[in-house]
């Protein structure tokens, strides 16, 4: 399987709503299913039906959209929860168990011989309905690897269409995750998920190497938001694939829409977009140091792995600083029009530079010597010009 035929199971209306800050009325569900349709991720994960009335008719209504993205609601592993889930009009089920020694010992208290008969039924009935259905192991990286592959391998057999990895707690780091994964990728024909956790940061780099071991599947949310600190970011597993395959990034997803999906969410959870966050942060793609404007100014690619107007944005020259550079300067004078030959800019860069070691400058300041320094030198020029008496 390579890198180049992953697919995005969207989990912001599942995941997402798990955030402390989220509560999405059933318009606002409709219009998050929308927006992340219209940017083209290939699947959405939806809230158990069972969890409350409301969310049962929310599947149903998106569902119903006729959207091109695949509707998946997620349900524990109980034919209670899959004989609701399969009415719902879903195109798929991702069914999931705790098979860690946590949650056998502290949570369901459920043998490893009880799992394997839960998942036979609900697979053979789910796939008995023409569903999709995946099986996951909840806190899989906390599990026996023999119990873990002994399970993956019997779901394989009955007939599964995915099975699913997840790093509940986020303590997983990229190298396990490529090891498990590519120790199962030998046991089983079905595609792979990923589910990833950031509590240490990890969850894009990890989601990456699950996709280098064999995974197909990645699960995502709109700037992460979760359980805890949350998930894989969209936005951040766009940038890594990007940065693999632009070509295939830009082809597949409506790239522009990153940035209004992204508010949209955050607006809605109450929180403000990370000035660092990918792509869309406010200083992703600001260039301060002089070398660094320079460079961009000469070719962006020399310290720019993503270009910003794939994703309708554009890259930001920082000049007004003491670490600015007479290239930059000049920059800023040919965007004001003003004609003013090297020496003068290299002058110019040095003031600048005095000024800033006693202040914090704004544009406006460096704005205001280029025009003094310009108007003098058209002075000058006119008095030249003049006739002599
Ligand atoms: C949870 C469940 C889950 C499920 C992941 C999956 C997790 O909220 O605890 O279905 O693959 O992180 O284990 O989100
Ligand atoms: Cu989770």
């Amino acid at each position: 399987m390579s890198l180049d035929n992953f697919a995005i199971i969207e989990s912001t209306l599942r995941e997402g709503e798990q955030f402390a800050n989220a509560f999405f009325t059933s318009d606002q569900k409709v219009e998050i299913a929308k927006l992340l349709d219209a940017f083209g991720v290939e699947y959405l994960e939806l809230t158990s039906p069972v969890a409350s009335p409301q969310s049962r008719l929310d599947i149903e209504r998106i569902a119903k959209l006729g959207l091109k993205t695949k509707i998946l609601t997620h349900v524990r592993c109980h034919m209670d929860d899959a004989r609701v889930a399969v009415e719902t009009g879903a195109d798929g089920i991702d069914v999931l168990f705790g098979t860690s020694s946590y949650l056998r010992q502290f949570s369901h208290g459920k043998d490893i011989a009880y799992i394997i008969d839960s998942a036979q039924e609900v697979i053979e009935f789910v796939k008995g309905r023409g569903l999709e259905v995946r099986f996951s192991s909840e806190d899989s990286f906390r599990s026996d690897l023999v119990d873990l592959l002994t399970i993956y391998r019997t779901v394989d057999k009955i007939g599964v269409n995915r099975v699913g990895i997840a790093d509940t707690v986020g303590v997983a780091n990229p190298m396990q995750v490529y090891e498990l994964v590519r120790t199962l990728r030998g046991v089983v024909h079905c595609d792979i998920e990923f589910h990833g956790h950031n509590d240490t940061g990890c969850a894009v780099a990890n989601s990456y190497c699950a996709l280098q071991a064999g995974a197909t599947h990645v699960d995502t949310s709109v700037l992460g938001i979760g359980e805890r600190n949350g998930i894989t970011p969209l936005g951040g597993l766009i940038a890594r694939m990007y940065a693999y395959n632009p070509d295939l990034v830009r082809q597949r997803y409506n790239l522009p829409l990153l940035r209004e999906v992204e508010n949209f969410v955050a607006n809605l959870v109450e929180v403000d977009v990370p000035f660092n966050n990918y792509i869309t942060g406010y200083t992703a793609f600001t260039h301060k140091a002089g070398i660094h404007a320079k460079g961009i100014l000469n070719n962006p690619s020399t310290y720019e792995i993503l270009d910003p107007a794939d994703f309708g944005l554009t890259r930001y020259i920082h000049v007004a600083h003491r670490l600015t550079g007479w290239n930059a300067i000049k920059q800023r004078a040919e965007q004001l029009k003003l004609n003013l030959p090297d020496d003068v800019i290299k002058e110019i860069t040095a003031q600048i530079k005095a000024l800033a070691d006693q202040k914090r400058l704004s544009l406006d300041d460096v704005d205001v010597l280029l025009r003094s320094y310009h108007s003098q030198s058209v002075g000058e020029d006119k008095r030249d010009a003049l006739p002599s008496a």
